[in-house]
C-alpha cells in the first residue's frame, strides 16, 4: 500500500479543529487517508498558550477594530511542528497572498508535509509572518470569517493531484490539451429529458467523432467564458483549426448580406 512514494503530511494550526472533521474525511480523501496516502492533523493553537486562560489574542496596538493573534502561541506551535520536521513548508491564508491556481497546488504537491495556518480576527501579529511563513495564499477576492475554509480547499487541491488518490488512469489526462481549457458538456441518461435530447455524435460509438466534438465544445465553452486561458494554452494545429471553425459559425457571414 502506498506505492512508494511516503504520504504527504498536512498539519493544519486553528482555532476551531472541528471544523475540519467531517470535510476532509468524506468519500475521495477519506479513502486517500485510509489507503495512508495523505496524513491530516490538527493543532489547536490554543493547546500552545501558556497562560492559564489559553489567551490566544488581544487588541492591536495603535488602536481600531478587532482582535489581533498573538505571536508565541503560534510561535510555539510552528517549533513544535519543526522539530518534528526541519522541512516542513508553512503556509499562511490570506487574501493578501498569491492567488491560488493548479500550477501553485502543483508544485505543493510535490512537497512531502506542509503547516497551513489559520487565521481569525484581524488576522495574525505581522511577527509570524515574518518569521515563521514561507508562503502566503489566497483562495480568492472574498473575505471569509476565518483560514480555515481556505486550508480546506488547498488541501483538497493538492491532495487529488497525488498518485493514487484519483482513480489510477485519471492522473494521465492531468496535463493533456482538456487541461488549461475549459471542461466539455457531460450527459448521461436518460437521452431525452423534458424534450432536451444529448448530442448525437456522443451515442454514434465514433470515438475520433467524439473527441473531436469534445474537443470543439471546450474550445467554445472556454473562448466565450475564459479568454485569457485561451491565450495561454499551447493549440495544437488541429485546435487552431476548431478555433477558426467556431469563430466562422459565429460571425455574421458578410460575404452575403451584400453591405
Ligand atoms: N483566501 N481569510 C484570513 C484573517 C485575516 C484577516 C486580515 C489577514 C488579514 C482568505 C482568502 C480569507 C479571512 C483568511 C481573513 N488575515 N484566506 N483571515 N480569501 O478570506 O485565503
Amino acid at each position: 500500500m502506498g506505492c512508494g512514494r511516503k504520504r504527504m503530511k498536512f498539519d493544519i494550526l486553528t482555532l476551531f479543529p472541528q471544523m475540519f472533521s467531517s470535510p476532509l474525511q468524506e468519500s475521495i480523501l477519506g479513502k486517500a487517508i485510509e489507503k495512508g496516502l495523505i496524513q491530516i492533523r490538527t493543532i489547536n493553537i490554543r493547546d500552545f498558550a501558556l497562560d492559564k486562560h489559553r489567551v490566544v489574542d488581544d487588541t492591536p496596538y495603535g488602536g481600531g477594530q478587532g482582535m489581533v493573534m498573538k505571536v508565541e502561541p503560534i510561535a510555539r506551535a510552528i517549533e513544535w511542528v519543526k522539530s518534528q520536521d526541519p522541512s516542513v513548508w508553512t503556509i499562511y491564508l490570506t487574501p493578501q497572498g498569491r492567488g491560488l491556481n493548479q500550477e501553485i497546488s502543483r508544485k505543493l504537491s510535490s512537497r512531502s508535509h506542509l503547516v497551513l495556518l489559520c487565521g481569525r480576527y484581524e488576522g495574525v501579529d505581522e511577527r509570524v509572518r515574518e518569521l515563521f511563513i514561507d508562503e502566503e495564499i489566497s483562495i480568492g477576492d472574498y473575505v471569509l470569517t476565518g483560514g480555515e475554509l481556505a486550508a480546506m480547499v488547498v488541501i483538497d487541491a493538492v491532495s487529488r493531484l497525488l498518485p493514487g488518490v484519483l482513480g489510477s488512469d485519471r492522473s494521465a489526462e492531468e496535463d493533456s490539451f482538456f487541461n488549461s481549457l475549459l471542461e466539455y458538456p457531460q450527459y448521461t441518461r436518460p437521452f431525452n429529458f423534458r424534450g432536451n435530447s444529448v448530442p448525437e455524435v456522443l451515442l454514434s460509438g465514433n470515438h475520433s467523432a467524439i473527441s473531436l466534438w469534445r474537443k470543439k465544445e471546450a474550445l467554445k465553452r472556454t473562448l466565450d467564458r475564459r479568454p485569457d486561458l485561451l491565450a495561454k494554452a499551447n493549440l495544437s494545429r488541429e485546435d487552431q483549426r476548431l478555433l477558426e471553425e467556431i469563430l466562422r459559425e459565429s460571425r455574421p457571414d458578410k460575404s452575403r448580406d451584400g453591405a
